[in-house]
């Protein structure tokens, strides 16, 4: 029998395969290099990471905050963290980009762009993105 996996189970795995995918290309093939991670970050989180992801010391920084053992590679469960993080941050930001915060329910506006790191010069956000919000 085919096991049919919840939308929420196949986007989980999605992370560890997008991770395997890139961890793979240099040994040790279980962890993401320096230059894997760069990868990653550029084609597989264009948006959550946009600002950082066109400066190669900004993502050098975030790899050097997620590899707590600093060892220069990252781990699933040293990646997870940052996935972990940019889900919160996402969802953050629905909230205070929300059409009417002020009404009763729960509301969200469009996620969050600009990757988990609080912004650096003044130039913050500012940014948004049509189409992801929701109500719910
Ligand atoms: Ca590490
Ligand atoms: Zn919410």
């Amino acid at each position: 029998m085919e096991k049919q996996l919840s939308q929420m189970e196949r986007d989980l795995e999605t992370v560890i395969n997008i991770f395997h995918q890139y961890s793979a290309r240099l040994e040790p093939r279980d962890s993401l290099s320096q230059k894997e991670f760069k990868q990653l970050v550029k084609k597989e989180l264009p948006d959550f990471l946009k600002k950082q992801r066109k400066n190669d010391r900004a993502i050098n920084h975030i790899m050097e905050d997620l590899d707590t053992n600093q060892d220069k590679q990252l781990s699933f469960e040293e990646f997870s963290m940052l996935v972990a993080k940019l889900t919160v941050a996402s969802h953050d930001k629905m909230h205070e980009t929300a059409p009417d915060p002020d009404k009763p329910g729960h509301h969200h506006g469009p996620g969050f762009g600009d990757g988990g790191c609080p912004p650096e010069s003044g130039q913050g956000h500012g940014h948004s993105h049509s189409g992801h919000g929701h109500s719910h």
